[in-house]
């Protein structure tokens, strides 16, 4: 096993460097490495104190995720040398600095407050992350934290996740200090001071730990706080289980229940589907395909052609990420309509604290509203979000072939219809991609990049750096109706149209879908959406429906009557003025009716049956979106369901489901 970690002399201070790039996890040969520095250092008589600092950008950024991983597949994995090497820091006769650069999250907070002191630059990040993948701290963090910081603090980081700043970590009182400029020289200065005093140890200290009454409160009011923030989820409660027994047990014991805490979370389904998630962000954004060398265009500005509401949201998403953008329409009142829609979102971003004033204005001078093609020859990428109609995309894109630069990527928000067509009416079909974003376009993190038949490979690569570049996770989908996302979303619904036809209740549906972790039911999504866009592409493609085969109609009877969900007031639910949904007893007459003359036979579904047959539904359509090579691997579709249909993260999306539940 390699040592990934250096040992230096620098005065009567040893030094130990991580060097586990890119972000120093804790594989196997850096708490080895730790170990073994420590051992040599305490021996030394020449050395007064220890620093440990992370080599290149970070300090550790926890455990290493991959042993996860290979303990979720039974292919070994350990994490008892992290544990040793906690241990040793905390058995210490010399005092330890841990010196913070970057991020400690995780297995890294809990090897530093494993040591007798820690430092911090003042861009530092802390944070105990565990829950993001399902499980708890299980390097003694539930245990160190509360009595470093209180109780309080320990449990908002343990059940949430969130990292915190080191100005804020030195006021909690998980940093001693806060250094501004070279942290190593600063970290053995401070080594050097400290060097004489008696060494301290978190896992002595029972000051923070509060009292019985107000921890009761607290536990409670968290209890609560995660079931409404992180519904479903099991580790944020394993996580106040664990820091429970902080309070009420000695530091051993404490740390023996947060092991068994620690081993029950990592074996469930949940940390399984999460590292899973984890890892399938990052394999997304590698398309096997593409060599490493591939060019990547610099995208300086761009244009989006539509000010509705997906364009105007695309256009701030553009703005966000400082690139300047123009957004044209074609009338001056649509133009004032998405203008005002746009300062209306900023605006309450401000209020909700997302933004500042300052920044919002700054976004807003990006945004160039303009009714014609002036200066589109100077823009890198032209996005078109006018709505789902092939004429019209090929009347655009045939116009802005004309005015755009010739390596201009030519880019359709379309979501469903077929790419190489809307290409066809250019002369570079090579720049054409398809480029379906999500509706709040700036809010889900979602984008689909559809590759046409002749896209270029410098296309496929920018748009995958430019999906970076927006904050949006990029996923490559095959040129079909409805892509990965849209295609499967088709055999979802209709299944959750056929249970109401068959006699459930859409609150039924719904509520069984929503319980299992969606965001949404099915029925208030399409509601939200719109019923009348499924509509205008199911006569788009009537054409192809088959004989024989059974089709949803709720959906269609309802539009026929005007109700086109929340927009109308009335679709699969009725909406009040704040959109508030309640039952629409309509819907279920009209069901009867229809099931009736159809000769539907009535059969209440469980809500078991329910979640199964929808998902059986997305499961299958996954299935065969692979065997077509739409979707490169199983992972593209369970991120593109995570990221942009509300799939909760925790259940890995369609695919990883359907692999723990053990469907075929
Ligand atoms: C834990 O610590 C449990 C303990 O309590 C138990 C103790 C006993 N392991 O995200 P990036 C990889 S649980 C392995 O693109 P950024 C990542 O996959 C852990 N690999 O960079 C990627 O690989 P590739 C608690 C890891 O700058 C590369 O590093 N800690 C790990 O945007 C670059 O990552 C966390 O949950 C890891 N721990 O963000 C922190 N971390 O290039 C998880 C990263 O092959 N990590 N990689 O695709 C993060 O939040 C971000 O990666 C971080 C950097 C903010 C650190």
């Amino acid at each position: 096993m390699p040592n990934l970690v250096a040992y230096s002399v620098h005065g009567q201070v040893a030094v130990l460097t991580i060097e586990n790039p890119p972000v120093n996890a804790l594989s196997p040969g850096v708490p080895e490495g730790i170990s073994e520095g420590l051992k040599a250092a305490n021996w030394d008589p020449a050395i007064q104190a220890i620093v440990l600092i992370g080599g290149g950008r970070t300090f550790i950024a926890g455990a290493d995720i991959r042993e996860f991983e290979k303990i979720h597949a039974g292919q070994g994995g350990s994490l008892a040398s992290v544990l040793t090497c906690i241990a040793d820091l905390d058995a210490s006769g010399k005092p330890v600095v841990a010196a913070i650069h970057g991020t400690a999250f995780g297995g890294g907070l809990e090897v530093a407050m494993a040591c007798s002191y820690r430092v911090a630059a003042t861009s530092a990040q802390v944070g105990q992350p565990e829950v993001k993948l399902g499980i708890i701290p299980g390097g003694e963090g539930t245990q160190r934290l509360p009595r470093l910081a209180g109780v309080g603090k320990a449990l908002d980081m343990c059940c949430f996740g969130e990292p915190v700043s080191a100005p804020d970590a030195y006021q909690a009182g998980i940093v001693d200090d806060l250094i501004e400029g070279d942290l190593l020289a600063g970290a053995v200065a401070f080594a050097e001071r400290i060097a004489a005093l008696p060494v301290p140890r978190a896992s002595q200290r029972q000051d923070r730990l509060g009292t019985a009454e107000a921890n009761a409160t607290l536990f409670a009011e968290f209890r609560a706080a995660a079931n409404k923030r992180l519904r479903g989820q099991q580790a944020p409660h394993a996580a106040i289980e664990a820091i429970q027994a902080a309070t009420e047990l000695p530091f051993a014991e404490g740390c023996a229940k947060e092991a068994e805490i620690f081993d029950r979370c990592l074996h469930a389904d949940q940390s399984k589907a999460l590292v899973h998630a984890f890892f399938g962000e990052r394999a997304v954004a590698k398309i096997p395909f593409l060599a490493k060398d591939t060019p990547v265009l610099p995208i300086k500005r761009a244009a989006v052609i539509g000010a509705g509401t997906m364009g105007g949201g695309i256009a701030m998403v553009y703005a966000n990420a400082g690139i300047p953008v123009i957004l044209k329409e074609t009338t001056q009142e649509a133009l004032d309509r998405g203008v005002a829609t746009i300062a209306r979102n900023y605006a309450n971003s401000v209020k909700r604290g997302r933004f500042s004033q300052a920044f919002v204005e700054e976004r807003l001078k990006l945004i160039h509203p303009q009714l014609d093609y002036y200066n589109f020859g100077e823009v890198d990428i032209v996005v078109e979000a006018v709505f789902e109609n092939m004429e019209l995309k090929k009347h655009i894109f045939a116009d802005v072939d004309k005015f755009a630069k010739s390596d201009c990527i030519l880019a359709s928000n379309t979501s469903t219809l077929n790419i190489d067509e809307i290409a066809s009416v250019t002369s570079r079909p090579d720049c054409v991609v398809g480029h379906h974003f999500f509706s709040p376009a700036n809010v889900m993190r979602l984008l689909e990049i559809v590759r046409g038949k002749a896209t270029n490979a410098t296309v496929l690569a920018t748009s995958m750096d430019l999906a970076r570049r927006l904050k949006k996770v990029g996923v490559l989908a095959g040129n079909c109706r409805g892509f990965i996302g849209n295609r499967m979303f088709f055999p979802y619904c209709r299944e959750a149209i056929f249970l109401v036809e068959e006699g459930n209740t859409p609150e039924e549906v719904d509520r069984a879908l929503y319980e299992w972790g969606m965001a949404m039911g099915p029925l208030a999504v399409q509601d939200l959406a719109g019923l009348d866009v499924g509509w205008r592409i199911r006569k788009e493609y009537q054409h192809l429906e088959q004989p024989g085969v059974r089709y949803p109609e709720l959906d269609t009877l309802l539009c026929e009557r005007g109700h086109y969900g929340q927009k109308t007031g009335a679709g699969f639910f009725l909406y009040d003025e704040h959109r508030k949904p309640s039952p629409n007893p309509e819907v279920i007459a009209l069901a009867q009716e229809y099931a009736a003359k159809a000769g539907i036979p009535q059969r209440k579904s469980t809500p078991e049956q329910i979640v199964e047959r929808c998902l059986r539904a997305l499961f299958d359509e996954g299935k065969q979106l692979l065997a077509e090579g739409i979707a490169l691997r199983s992972v593209d579709i369970d991120i593109v369901y995570i990221s942009g249909y509300g799939f909760p993260a925790w259940r890995g999306g369609p695919m990883k489901y359907a692999e723990l539940v053990g469907w075929k």
